[in-house]
């Protein structure tokens, strides 16, 4: 039994490499010197893992920017536009299809399945010819071996490639990359042979997107592929991965197919791939690797019933090890490094380096019994015991509060017609009303300010005077265009979860856990730990303050429940929806509160409703529930005549729109610009019936937009929905632009409503 992982996050233990790429980026380090840091921080993952005492390393799984980049580089894929500064220079070329330059756009980036990581997906056409580029994989490989470890190069497969690709620029929409599989396997075939060449003895396919519903013609191609692959002449011995979810009607296809392993993820709703192996006959003949310890979370794992578990497996292939479910990619490096955490919750935390330690334990433990891990078993349970028996993950009155909610709590006091009457009577709004989406821009004088708060060198006093002066300016310059609903600007917030998870009680933040988000960009999500409490109000001063500047409505700005559980990790002892409860009623308190304080208009944010959906259609609905039903609860207990604002950070939301529509929100704002208020027509043939404003600035770019083009895309607005349900506003949170872009901007969007409510009247 060996144990081993999919993968290792790659930044190092401050982020080495995202520094030394962006000082790269900068002109500040040379590529050689770039290129001699990664490599450091390659072989000190592996000196790590191997010191652990894990028995087989992987490579490959590094990446100076995404790993689905890597790959389209391996196989060649490079867009027509970026090839000529490729071909110049690989390193720049290879950050422009990352990131664009001033001539051409970069790859789009989207959501790696429903993790919080982003991968840059590959452009495709029936024109296409890949050609194999083995070098990153076979450099990996070889310096793990002049390590002298164990090594085994772990590769995007090819199905999963083709199924995250999107038809490049000018292809036609309906093409499908799946129809290029022919052409690209004998690519992969290459690679393979090379790896084997080179001493590989096994190389891993990951394929993650089998585990989503997939057509009969998806699966006939899968089973071609590993049938193809698994009959090549000189490969090494294949093991085919499958991670996030269940493999469900793919497992018999790669259980038969010619290959020599199958790694499955045996965690949370994923075990059962436990019962579906049983019934496709187990792996006969085959090495089943175990992904027994949750790889994209952070709690200690139960080494007892994981024991249990791979002892039911021991009968069902020719040899089986222990890994994580998927790569520890998703998780931070070293809990070990977390000093503010109380000692007696750090010990029920497992970071990528513990979880490790676990896997080593666990194959400890199956090869010469538990007897001889007997003392990290009793600490295990100790642990365990701890957790489990805390005050922390146990509050009385959280929980019953939670069980005493009825369906009416969830429901506003009138239906909507009332409120919109009652709405306008109360906050008397001209048509098309001007709003921003909640954040202004995050100078770098407040984030030099809060780092000197951090630091001591700022004394709580003079951080709040600092916040306060920038409320009044962002108030000042929102009277001064003419804006009708104003916000005060998020200056006191670093972070629209974190700031909020800091002030939660049950909420963990970590000092050091860190998880990239997408290239040299991290996050550090906190941890749902225990029962959520609202121990005080935690906007309410400042939404005031804000307030107390201007006789126009200042809108009170939250995060909504949704959002809060999708960026953070999560409890693994109780249900999403519970959790999800929870954070709605402690934040519904800060709702009624606001609302007492004065606040007419209320936002809730949920960004990221759409990104958690569940990756298969039969567990759609149930999710879909609990995250309206903590919407609603959040957001019911105010009056008919106050309004309830929310936003999603998306124009693609055509799966969700029941869900939207039963959010019961008085106001959406949404992603439109770029589409042309595509939404808007969305909105508009599902009759939905509430008021929406589609974003009319590209807050993504830094191109202000001239009066005439807002007009322009107002009226396609209008074409779908009537003025007096239109709202005028950006695509999203301006904290990432710059004050004289969003000046300009905000300026020529009041202007564009004044000529159209003059036109209107
Ligand atoms: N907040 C949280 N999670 C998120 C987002 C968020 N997940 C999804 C999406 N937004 C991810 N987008 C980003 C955008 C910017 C950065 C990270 C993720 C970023 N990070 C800084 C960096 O790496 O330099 C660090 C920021 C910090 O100091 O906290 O810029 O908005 N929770
Ligand atoms: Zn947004």
């Amino acid at each position: 039994v060996r144990a081993t992982v999919h993968g290792y996050p790659r930044q190092g233990s401050d982020r080495q490499l995202k520094k030394a790429i962006e000082r790269y980026w900068k002109g500040r380090l040379t590529a050689d010197a770039l290129l001699a840091t990664a490599a450091e921080l390659r072989a000190d993952a592996w000196r790590q893992l191997a010191e652990a005492g894990l028995d087989e390393v992987p490579t490959g799984d590094f990446s100076l920017y995404d790993h689905v980049l890597d790959t389209s580089v391996m196989v060649g894929a490079i867009p027509e536009r970026h090839r000529a500064a490729y071909a110049a220079d690989p390193l720049a070329g290879y950050f422009a299809m990352a990131r664009g330059t001033q001539e051409v756009a970069p790859l789009e980036m989207t959501k790696w399945f429903d993790t919080n990581y982003h991968y840059l997906v590959p452009e495709l056409g029936p024109d296409t010819v890949f050609a194999a580029d083995p070098a990153k994989q076979l450099a990996e490989f070889g310096e793990a071996r002049a390590l002298g470890l164990t090594a085994r190069p772990v590769l995007v497969g090819p199905v999963t490639y083709l199924l995250l690709a999107k038809p490049a620029p000018g292809v036609a929409a309906d093409f499908e990359p799946l129809s290029l599989l022919d052409r690209l396997l004998p690519v992969y075939a290459e690679v393979l042979a090379d790896l084997r060449a080179r001493g590989a003895e096994w190389v891993q396919l990951d394929e993650p997107a089998l585990t989503q519903d997939r057509t009969p013609a998806e699966l006939a191609a899968a089973e071609r592929a590993y049938r193809v692959l698994g009959t090549g002449a000189d490969r090494p011995r294949l093991l085919v991965a499958a991670y996030f979810d269940r493999l469900g009607e793919a497992l018999p296809v790669l259980a038969k197919a010619p290959v020599d392993g199958l790694a499955l993820d045996l965690t949370g709703p994923a075990a059962r791939n436990l019962d579906d192996l049983a019934a496709a006959g187990g792996l006969p003949g085959k090495r089943l690797v175990a992904g027994v310890v949750d790889g994209r979370n952070v709690w200690i794992n139960d080494l007892e019933r994981s024991l249990a578990t791979l002892a039911t497996l021991l009968g069902l292939a020719d040899r089986v090890d222990v890994a994580a479910s998927c790569s520890l990619l998703h998780v931070p490096l070293d809990a070990a490094a977390e000093r503010d955490i109380d000692p007696q919750i750090l010990r029920w935390l497992a970071f990528a380096r513990q979880k490790v330690t676990e896997l080593v334990t666990l194959a400890r433990g199956l090869t010469r019994g538990s007897d001889a891990i007997a003392a990290q078993l009793a600490a295990n349970r100790a642990d365990l015991a701890s957790r489990a028996g805390s005050p922390i993950t146990h509050d009385p009155a959280v929980r019953a509060r939670a069980a005493a909610v009825v369906p009416a709590d969830a429901r506003r006091s009138a239906p909507y017609p009332e409120r919109a009457a009652a709405q306008r009577a109360r906050l008397g709004l001209p048509p098309l009303p001007t709003t921003t989406i909640g954040s202004f821009p995050q100078t770098t004088e407040l984030r030099a300010a809060r780092a000197e708060l951090r630091a001591g060198r700022l004394d709580e006093a003079g951080y709040q005077e600092r916040v306060r002066r920038e409320i009044q300016e962002t108030i000042a310059f929102q009277e001064r265009a003419g804006l009708d609903v104003l916000v005060h600007g998020e200056p006191e917030r670093n972070d629209m979860v974190q700031y909020f998870a800091e002030r939660l009680t049950g909420y963990l933040a970590t000092q050091h856990g860190w998880v990239q988000s997408y290239g040299t960009r991290y996050v550090r999500p906190p941890i749902l730990a225990g029962d959520i409490s609202r121990p005080e109000p935690m906007t309410v001063a400042w939404t005031g303050y804000a307030q107390s500047l201007t006789e126009r409505p200042v809108k009170g700005m939250l995060t909504g429940p949704v959002t809060m559980l999708a960026w953070s990790f999560v409890r693994d002892d109780l249900p999403r929806g519970e959790t999800a409860r929870q954070v709605a009623l402690a934040l519904r308190d800060e709702v009624v509160d606001l609302e007492a304080a004065g606040s007419a208009v209320i936002q809730v944010d949920e960004p990221a409703l759409r990104e958690t959906l569940p990756l298969r259609a039969a567990d759609q609905p149930a999710y879909l529930a609990w995250a309206t039903e903590a919407f609603r609860l959040t957001t019911a207990g105010v009056r008919a005549d106050t309004q309830i604002h929310t936003h999603m950070c998306y124009a693609e939301f055509g799966d969700i729109l029941r869900a939207i529509d039963d959010l019961d929100a008085d106001v959406i704002s949404l992603e439109a610009a770029r589409s042309h208020m595509q939404v808007a027509r969305e909105l508009a043939a599902a009759h939905y019936p509430r008021e929406v404003g589609p974003g009319v600035y590209d807050i993504h770019s830094p191109r202000v937009p001239d009066p005439d083009e807002v007009v322009g895309l107002l009226r396609a607005g209008l074409a779908a929905i009537p003025a007096e349900r239109l709202w005028v506003n950006p695509d999203c949170g301006l904290k990432t632009r710059a004050w004289p872009e969003v000046r300009d901007a905000l300026t020529h969007l009041v202007k564009a409503a004044e000529t159209l409510r003059g036109e209107l009247s």
